[in-house]
């Protein structure tokens, strides 16, 4: 796949401290702001392992996946799957998912983004071939559909003690997540906020009655885009200047050329780096 190097113009969302003062505190300190068990946990393991990295692992061999895990999973805080690009996915995957989730310590996020109402994506999240609530700490849906969306996973989610991503914006070309979208979900997290742990977005949203999780996709340190609507930018962007608490990085870990190894731990360093430099920017 073509990777372009189109520049963009490097963001700046404002003094994100300012406009926060949550984010004055450490991961670990803002674990005791969030009602969720599960957002708790993640903010606490993330000070303990000092890393804010997710890695995308999109890859669609179940060996591959694993393999790739063990070898980056002390560096992460979040793997990230998309299981419905796997071929050969079978519980035996989710089995050794989770044993390398304990190995590594790390939280498993699956991306379904769903996007129906709320009677379906409680099937689609509760059953199927994938019975995602069952091992799945973290997944995430569009918020398209409305408030109901949110309601049905939580029925399903919350007595699992799991946590809910809303996609508030993204990171391609041209999205529509904008403007009157992303703040009606952000309304639906407040409301939802003992299931709701926080969004995907490219920055943080300020002053909000809870404290919640922004979680950056479209992050790389080598290039601006991949040639279909993905943008990149960097960690330093995201985290200092926009107020974001995790990046997740996929191709620029293990896309073609690259020692994810070296990879996985070049990017927490960066991550951790920019979180270091946003708290103790005068
Ligand atoms: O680093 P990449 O471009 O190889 O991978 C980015 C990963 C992919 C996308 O499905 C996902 O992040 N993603 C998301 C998520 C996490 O929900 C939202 C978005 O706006 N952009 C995006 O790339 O697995």
């Amino acid at each position: 796949m073509a990777l372009t190097a189109t520049p963009r113009t490097a963001t700046f969302c404002g003094d994100v401290r300012k406009m926060d003062a949550r984010l004055n505190h450490q991961y670990s300190e803002r674990a005791n702001g969030l009602s969720n068990p599960l957002a708790k946990s993640l903010l606490a393991l993330m000070e303990e392992k000092q890393s804010n990295l997710s890695v995308a692992v999109d890859l669609t061999k179940k060996a591959d996946i694993l393999a790739l895990v063990d070898k980056i999973g002390p560096f992460v805080c979040v793997i990230k799957t998309h299981v419905d690009v796997i071929e050969d996915f079978d519980q035996d995957f989710v089995q050794q998912l989770t044993a390398l989730s304990k190995k590594h310590r790390f939280f498993i996020f699956e991306d379904r983004k769903f996007a129906d109402i709320g009677n379906t994506v409680k099937l689609q999240y509760s059953s199927g071939v994938y019975k995602i609530a069952s091992w799945a700490h973290i997944t995430n849906c569009h918020t398209v559909p409305g408030e109901g969306i949110v309601q049905g996973l939580k029925e399903v989610g919350l007595p699992l003690g799991r946590g809910l991503l809303l996609l508030a914006e993204m990171s391609s070309k041209g999205s529509l997540a904008t403007g009157s979208y992303t703040q009606n979900t952000l309304e639906w997290a407040e409301k939802h906020s003992d299931f709701c742990i926080g969004f995907i977005a490219g920055r943080r949203f300020p002053n909000l009655q809870h404290d919640f999780i922004t979680m950056s996709p479209g992050i790389g340190l080598d290039v601006k885009g991949d040639g279909m609507g993905q943008q990149y930018r960097t960690p330093h962007e995201v985290i200092v200047n926009c107020g974001s608490d995790i990046i997740i990085v996929g191709r620029g870990i293990y896309g073609a050329g690259r020692d994810p190894l070296v990879e996985a731990q070049r990017y927490k360093k960066a991550g951790w780096d920019a979180y270091q430099k946003r708290l103790t920017r005068k």
